[in-house]
């Protein structure tokens, strides 16, 4: 018997001993394998009388059993080591202060397109989006721009495939084609409610609906400094009716100022200048009483009425139908806003500057 507990306890060492899994397979081989002590001891029962092999049989297994005890232990002992390890390793301090997820928000430029759509939107003007692609007509013809005109010269304008040979199509150099696309739509919805008898109709007049419209924008030219990107945001004007006049361009662009900078005290200057499509036209200039711009006379916009070829062009009689028009540059009124005087800044990307304007 004390062979038979000899085997127990040193199978119970050298499973204490084995400090891998792999180890502890070999120290079972040891024991319980083909060549093991145990199955030895088995095999020299074949020369035991019947009486002698119950009793030594029985011994024998219950040292088989004591081993395989052994054996389930350590192995289980050595998974708990292992998970442990495994827990300490993984371990999450659950009270320290979740990571907090950055915050989005609005560029600067967006957020005075949103700015510049509520304000005219308060007054009554609708906001008409549309192609970055334009064609030749939309973009200058339509708007009285002649055949020799600098903007139409391939150093000005990036040109795209599509269109003709004489008239290629192109990234839009302002937002104003869309108010063409926009009043040329607007006109024909109305013949289309007057053929309908929809319409309130004279003699052989009618009377259309206003156009009141603002194109906000990408637009694109070939040009790039610290105040000129060759991607840069318009915001076009555009309100014609039978009456509508310089005086009411003068008091619409004079209140949307004094909203959109919040300064009541704000004036504007309009100077002569000279566009195709406008008729007269005026550059417009602003000036604050207080802050750190003051007493400085800053250009803002250019303006005039529409002229009468481009009236025509809508679809209009221009001895009828009369308006203004303006276009605005946002990415300038939001560095005015702002302070900010490098128009780079806003297309760099660096989230560092894009935020601190949240
Ligand atoms: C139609 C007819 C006329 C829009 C106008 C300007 C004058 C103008 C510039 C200001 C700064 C563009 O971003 S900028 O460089 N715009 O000076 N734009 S009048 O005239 C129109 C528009 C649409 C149908």
């Amino acid at each position: 018997m004390n062979e038979l507990n000899a085997i127990v306890d040193a199978a119970k060492q050298a499973f204490t001993a084995a400090a891998t899994p792999a180890d502890l397979e070999n120290a079972k081989a040891q024991f319980l394998g083909k060549t093991g002590s145990i199955t030895e001891l088995m095999k020299g029962m074949a020369a035991l009388s019947v009486e002698e092999k119950k009793s030594r049989g029985a011994a024998i297994n219950l040292v088989k059993q004591a081993v395989e005890a052994a054996l389930t232990d350590r192995r289980q002992a050595m998974a708990d080591a292992e998970l442990e390890l495994q827990l300490k390793a993984e371990a999450m301090d659950v009270s320290l202060p979740g990571r907090k997820r950055g915050q989005g928000g609005l560029h600067p430029v967006s957020l005075t397109l949103e700015r510049i759509e509520a304000i005219f939107g308060s007054m009554g003007f609708d906001v008409a989006q549309g192609p970055e692609i334009e064609t030749d007509w939309f973009n200058f013809t339509a708007l009285n721009t002649p055949e020799d005109h600098p903007a139409r010269s391939m150093h000005d304008t990036f040109y795209v495939e599509g269109g003709t040979e004489t008239a290629p199509n192109l990234l839009r150099t302002h937002t104003s084609p869309m108010q063409i696309r926009y009043a040329v739509q607007h006109v024909k919805k109305y013949r289309a409610l007057l053929d309908a008898g929809a319409a309130t109709e004279g003699a052989s007049e009618y009377v259309m609906p206003e156009i009141r419209v603002i194109a906000p924008g990408r637009t694109y030219r070939v040009d790039s400094d610290a105040t000129h990107s060759p991607m840069f945001h318009q915001c076009e004007g555009l309100w014609i009716g039978a009456n509508v006049n310089f005086k009411d361009l003068k008091v619409v662009f004079t209140d949307f100022c004094r909203t959109f900078f919040e300064s009541d005290d704000l004036v504007l200057r309009f100077r002569p200048s000279f566009f195709p499509f406008t008729e007269p036209s005026a550059e417009i200039d602003i000036q604050f009483a207080s802050g750190p711009l003051a007493g400085r006379w800053l250009e803002v916009a250019g303006s005039g009425q529409v002229h009468p070829n481009v009236v025509r062009n809508m679809g209009l009689d221009p001895e009828k139908y009369i308006g203004f028009a303006f276009g605005m540059g946002p990415d300038r009124l939001t560095m005015l806003r702002y302070g900010v005087n490098d128009l780079r800044l806003f297309f760099d990307g660096d989230i560092r500057f894009l935020s601190q304007f949240q």
